[in-house]
C-alpha cells in the first residue's frame, strides 16, 4: 500500500514538472510595445502613420523572430481577432521595429488599440502582447474652433535689455457652465510664448515652459491633456499663466522676427464628452478676460523673472473670484501658413532636485551657496524674509579667485530672479518662465536677523524628459568624471531644442553643435524623437530659401542668411546617425529631399567643386596663428572644410539613397562625392599625402581621413602626416568643434588606439582631462576656458556649459567598453572592447538598443580578462576577444567550444572573433 501511494506521488510529480516546464516552454509573448520614436500608449499624438515596434523576451526559447502579426482596432474588444482597422496578417520577416503602419489614415482624436505577436525561430507563435493604444491629438488647423487671445502688452513699451521690448506675463481665465456628467475630457492647447494652465485651482500638467520652441512663423506645436478628473459638473474656472518664452522675447533677436512676433497669446479648446453622449467644447474667444497685475511681473528666458508676492490673486484659478475689473482679451484668427501639430517630443520637465547645496560664503546681507554641480533649470528658494523687502538671486556658473561671482561670460543675460515678500516669514518660490545655467546661487534681500541654512537653496533640474538609454563607467576616477560631464552637459542642453550653451545670451539651436553631438547623445539617452522633431524644424527653416541653405541655427532667430560647412550639413549628418543607432528608416526619408538640397546649396555657390561659402571651420581650435574672434576659426582653412563637408555630404546623400532604394540618386551623388574628393585632393594635397599649406593641422588629415577623399597611397602618406602632427603635439589636441568628434574614429581605424588612449588621458592643456583637473563639472566651450593658475579665458564667449567636446562619450562606449551598433539598429552588434592596461583595468557600457539592453563589461585581474556581454534577442554579435590564446579561452565556466549560439570566424595570435546568437555570456581568457 504505501509502495503504492509512493508510485503515485512519482506520477504526480512527474505530471506536474512536465506542466511547468511546458509553461517555461512557452514561446513568451513580446513586450514593450512603442509607436513610432519610442512612444508608450500616447495621447495627443503626432502621426497619422505611425511605425510599430515591439521588444522578444529574453528566453532561451526565443533567439530570432522569423514572422509577426500585427492587429489594430477601434475598440479592445475586437483585438485580437476582429481587427477593423488594420491586420498586417502573418509576415515573415525578421523586422520588429519601425514597421510601417498600413491602414487606412488615421484621424484626428481618433483613439486606437494594438496588438503583435511573433513566431520564433523555430516557427512557433507567441502568445498576442498586451493590448496597447494611442490617441491622436489636433492633426490638422481646421481641427480649431479657438481663438488665439491675449493681452495687447507691445503697447505698454516696456523696455529691457538691448532696448528690447519686454511683455508683462499675462493671467488669463475663463469661467464656464458644465450641465451634466462628465465622462471624458481632452484640452488641446498652445501659446505664442510659455504658458502654465490650471482647471478649477489645479494644474494640469508638471510640464515646464510648454510648448517649447519651433520655427513659429510655420508651426506651432500643441499640448493633449486629459483633464477628464479635473472637471466639475456645474461651474468650472480655465486659468492660464502666459509669458513671453521664446516666441516674444529678446532670444527672438532678429529684426524682422521681433516687430512680428508681438504680444503672446494662447489658443485653447476644450472638449468635453459627456456620460450621455452629448459634447461641448470650450474655446479661447472673445469671452475671455485677462489681466497683467498679476505677481509676475516680468520673465525673460536670458534675464530672468520678477515676482511680487504683493499681487498675488488668491482663488483666481477657481470660481470663487470676481474678474470683472478684468480686460476682456484680443483675439486673432488662426492662420492656415503656420500649421498648428502635436508636439512630438517629449515636453520639457523638472528631472531631478539637487538638495545637497552648501554654504560657500556669508556676510550680513548675501549668501552664496554652492549646487555642487554645473546645472541647467531654476531654484527653490524657501528663505525668511521681512514684507516689503526685495529678494535677489543671482547666478554664476563658477567663482572668481575673490569668490565673487564670474557672470562676464552670461554677457547681456541678466540672469538674476527678483522675490517681493508681502509678509514677515519663509517665503516659497520657484521662477516659472525662466531658466539659468549656474552652480553657485547668490541671494541678498532676506531676513538677516536668521542665520543662513543650507536647505535655503535647491537645483530643480530641467530638459527635455528623455529616458536614460546607457551607462558607461570605468576604473578610472578621471574618465568617470568626463562620463559625467558629458552627460551633465547633455542635460543643460537639450531643453527642448539642442543649444549651444544653456546661460548666456545665446542658447541657441546651433547646427554643428548638434551635428557632433547627436551619436553620443543618442548613447546615454533616448532623444530619437528629440532630433527628429528637431529635423523638421530644420526642413522648414530651409524651406524659406530656395537655395536649401541651412542657417546656421534652427530656428533660425539670428535671420543672418549664411550658412556654413560643418554646421549645414547637420541637416545630413544627424538623419545617417540617427538611422544607424536606432534602424529607424523614416527618419531618412523624412530628410531625404532637404539633404539634397543643402548639397545643392553648395553646389550652386561653387567653382570647380571648391564652395566659396562662409564657415566657422575647426571652431575653438586651440592656439590658433591668429589671436582674438578671427582666431576661433582656428588654422585648418574655410575653403578645405568646405570642400571637405560637400564632399561628404554628397557622399552620406548617396549612401541614403541607397537604404531608400533610389539607384538613380545613389549613383548621381556617389559621382559627385568622387569628383569633389578628387578636386580636393588636387587643391589641398602634394604627391608624398602632404596638406598644402604652411601651417599643418590635425583636423586638415582628420577631414580628409575620415571623409574618405584621398586616393589610397596618398591616405597612406597622410596618416603619417597625421601621426606626425599628433607626436609634434606631445599627444595633445590640436582639434576644435570639427576636428575633435572625428580623431578617435580615425585613430580607431587606422589601429592607433593606443595613441587614443595617450591623448584622452593627458593631462595637461590642450586634453579633455585638463578642465576635469581644473574642477569642471560640465564640458566647456574652451579646451582652456579656465585654469587654476590663470584664471578664466579673457574672451567674454567662454560657456562653461557647452557639450560638444563631449562627443568623445561615444568612442568610450564603442571601443573602451566595446559596445557598438554593427548594422543599423544594432540588428548586429559589435562587442569589442580594447582595453590599454596603461590606464584602465575595467570598463562597461550597456544601452537600451531598438531590440532591449545589450551590454559589454570588461575587467582584467591577474593576467586574466574576464568580458560578460549581454546580446539583445533578435540580434547577433560579432565579439571580438582583443587576446588571441583561443586555447585559454572559456565560456560561463567551461572551455570555450563551438556551438549553435557561438561560432568562431576568425582567431589569430591578436584576437578571437566570434559570432554569438542572443545570450548572456561570461568570457574569460588568460593571455599570459
Ligand atoms: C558660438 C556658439 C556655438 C558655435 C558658433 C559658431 O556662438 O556658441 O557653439 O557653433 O559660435
Amino acid at each position: 500500500m504505501k509502495h503504492k501511494f509512493l508510485v503515485l506521488k512519482f506520477a504526480f510529480s512527474i505530471f506536474f514538472i512536465g506542466m511547468l516546464s511546458c509553461t517555461q516552454d512557452a514561446v513568451v509573448k513580446p513586450n514593450q510595445l512603442t509607436i513610432s520614436e519610442g512612444f508608450e500608449n500616447p495621447m495627443g499624438f503626432y502621426n497619422s502613420k505611425p511605425t510599430f515596434s515591439w521588444k522578444l523576451p529574453t528566453s532561451k526559447h526565443v533567439k530570432f523572430q522569423s514572422a509577426y502579426q500585427i492587429v489594430v482596432a477601434s475598440s479592445e474588444d475586437l483585438l485580437p481577432n476582429n481587427p477593423d482597422i488594420w491586420d498586417s496578417k502573418k509576415q515573415e520577416s525578421s523586422q520588429s521595429t519601425f514597421v510601417n503602419y498600413q491602414g487606412s489614415e488615421l484621424q484626428s482624436r481618433q483613439k486606437v488599440y494594438w496588438q503583435v505577436k511573433y513566431w520564433n525561430q523555430d516557427n512557433e507563435p507567441s502568445e498576442w502582447s498586451e493590448i496597447n493604444h494611442f490617441e491622436l491629438g489636433l492633426l490638422k488647423n481646421s481641427d480649431w474652433k479657438a481663438h488665439w487671445v491675449g493681452l495687447d502688452t507691445a503697447k505698454d513699451s516696456i523696455k529691457g535689455v538691448r532696448n528690447f521690448l519686454m511683455h508683462r506675463p499675462q493671467y488669463l481665465r475663463k469661467e464656464f457652465e458644465l450641465n451634466n456628467q462628465v465622462e471624458s475630457a481632452r484640452l488641446y492647447i498652445t501659446a505664442k510664448g510659455v504658458f502654465d494652465v490650471h482647471l478649477n485651482g489645479q494644474g494640469v500638467s508638471d510640464d515646464v515652459l510648454p510648448p517649447g520652441w519651433t520655427p513659429y512663423s510655420h508651426r506651432i506645436e500643441t499640448l493633449t491633456y486629459n483633464v477628464t478628473n479635473l472637471l466639475e459638473s456645474g461651474q468650472n474656472t480655465l486659468a492660464v499663466e502666459l509669458a513671453s518664452g521664446w516666441h516674444s522675447g529678446r532670444i527672438s533677436r532678429g529684426k524682422a522676427l521681433y516687430e512680428n512676433f508681438a504680444s503672446p497669446k494662447i489658443l485653447c479648446q476644450l472638449e468635453v464628452t459627456f456620460k450621455d453622449g452629448t459634447k461641448s467644447t470650450i474655446v479661447s474667444d472673445a469671452s475671455w478676460k485677462g489681466t497683467t497685475n498679476g505677481p509676475i511681473r516680468l520673465a525673460g528666458l536670458y534675464d530672468g523673472e520678477v515676482y511680487d508676492a504683493n499681487l498675488e490673486m488668491p482663488k483666481w484659478k477657481t470660481n470663487a473670484f470676481d474678474d470683472s475689473s478684468w480686460k476682456s482679451v484680443e483675439t486673432e484668427n488662426i492662420v492656415d501658413s503656420v500649421k498648428l501639430e502635436p508636439k512630438r517630443h517629449e515636453t520639457v520637465k523638472t528631472t531631478a532636485v539637487l538638495e545637497d547645496a552648501e554654504i560657500v560664503s556669508a556676510t550680513e546681507s548675501s549668501v552664496v551657496f554652492d549646487m555642487k554641480q554645473n546645472m541647467v533649470g531654476v531654484p527653490k528658494v524657501q528663505v525668511p524674509m521681512k514684507k516689503g523687502d526685495t529678494l535677489s538671486i543671482r547666478f554664476s556658473e563658477m567663482l572668481l579667485s575673490d569668490g565673487t561671482f564670474y557672470t562676464e561670460n552670461y554677457r547681456s543675460a541678466k540672469s538674476t530672479d527678483y522675490y517681493i515678500a508681502a509678509q514677515d516669514g519663509i517665503i516659497e518660490y520657484t521662477p516659472k518662465f525662466t531658466f539659468h545655467g549656474f552652480q553657485f546661487v547668490e541671494i541678498s534681500g532676506f531676513d538677516a536677523s536668521v542665520s543662513p541654512n543650507s536647505n535655503w537653496i535647491k537645483g530643480l533640474v530641467q530638459h527635455s524628459d528623455f529616458e536614460k538609454n546607457g551607462t558607461f563607467t570605468s576604473s578610472h576616477k578621471k574618465l568617470n568624471q568626463l562620463q559625467s560631464n558629458i552627460t551633465w552637459g547633455l542635460r543643460g542642453n537639450l531643453l527642448d531644442i539642442p543649444t549651444d550653451c544653456p546661460q548666456r545670451d545665446e542658447r541657441l539651436g546651433w547646427t554643428g553643435d548638434a551635428q557632433v553631438i547627436s551619436p553620443t547623445a543618442m548613447f546615454n539617452y533616448d532623444t530619437h524623437a528629440f532630433w527628429t522633431a528637431w529635423l523638421q524644424s530644420m526642413r522648414e527653416t530651409q524651406t524659406e530659401h530656395d537655395d536649401g541653405l541651412i542657417p546656421f541655427i534652427v530656428p533660425d532667430v539670428l535671420q543672418r542668411n549664411k550658412a556654413s560647412s560643418g554646421w549645414g550639413d547637420a541637416c545630413v549628418i544627424i538623419p545617417w546617425d540617427i538611422y544607424n543607432i536606432t534602424g529607424d528608416k523614416t527618419v531618412l526619408e523624412a530628410n531625404f529631399e532637404m539633404a539634397k538640397k543643402w548639397v545643392g546649396y553648395y553646389q550652386t555657390n561653387t567653382k570647380d567643386y571648391i564652395p566659396n561659402t562662409h564657415s566657422f571651420a575647426d571652431w575653438l581650435q586651440p592656439y590658433p596663428e591668429k589671436d582674438g574672434k578671427i582666431g576661433n576659426r582656428g588654422d585648418t582653412p574655410r575653403l578645405f572644410v568646405n570642400t571637405a563637408y560637400f564632399a561628404h555630404s554628397a557622399h552620406l546623400v548617396s549612401k541614403i539613397a541607397g537604404v531608400l532604394g533610389k539607384t538613380d540618386d545613389q549613383k548621381k551623388y556617389n559621382a559627385l562625392y568622387k569628383a569633389i574628393a578628387a578636386a580636393f585632393e588636387e587643391k589641398f594635397f602634394d604627391e608624398n599625402g602632404k596638406f598644402k599649406n604652411k601651417k599643418q593641422t590635425q583636423t586638415s588629415y582628420l577631414l580628409a581621413i575620415y571623409f574618405d577623399l584621398l586616393k589610397p597611397e596618398t591616405k597612406v602618406n597622410a596618416q603619417k602626416h597625421l601621426l606626425e602632427e599628433i607626436k609634434k603635439a606631445d599627444n595633445h589636441l590640436g582639434t576644435g568643434f570639427l576636428g575633435t568628434p572625428i580623431l578617435p574614429k580615425v585613430l580607431d581605424d587606422m589601429g592607433e588606439i593606443d595613441l587614443m588612449y595617450k591623448i584622452l588621458f593627458k593631462e595637461t592643456y590642450p586634453s579633455w582631462f585638463y578642465s576635469i583637473n581644473q574642477g569642471a563639472t560640465t564640458m566647456w566651450e574652451r579646451w582652456n576656458s579656465y585654469s587654476k593658475a590663470k584664471g578664466y579665458n579673457p574672451q567674454s564667449m567662454n560657456s562653461l556649459n557647452h557639450y560638444a567636446y563631449g562627443a568623445v562619450g561615444q568612442w568610450m562606449y564603442e571601443r573602451i567598453a566595446g559596445l557598438a551598433a554593427l548594422e543599423p539598429g544594432y540588428k548586429k552588434l559589435r562587442i569589442a572592447p580594447k582595453p590599454n592596461t596603461d590606464f584602465l583595468t575595467a570598463a562597461s557600457a550597456s544601452v537600451n538598443t531598438p531590440y532591449g539592453e545589450a551590454s559589454s563589461s570588461w575587467k582584467i585581474e591577474n593576467g586574466i580578462f574576464y568580458l560578460e556581454t549581454v546580446i539583445p534577442p533578435n540580434t547577433t554579435a560579432e565579439v571580438v576577444i582583443p587576446y588571441g590564446k583561443i586555447d585559454n579561452l572559456s565560456v560561463n565556466g567551461r572551455l570555450f567550444e563551438e556551438s549553435a549560439n557561438l561560432k568562431i570566424e576568425n582567431s589569430d595570435a591578436e584576437l578571437v572573433k566570434i559570432i554569438a546568437n542572443p545570450g548572456t555570456y561570461k568570457f574569460q581568457i588568460n593571455y599570459n
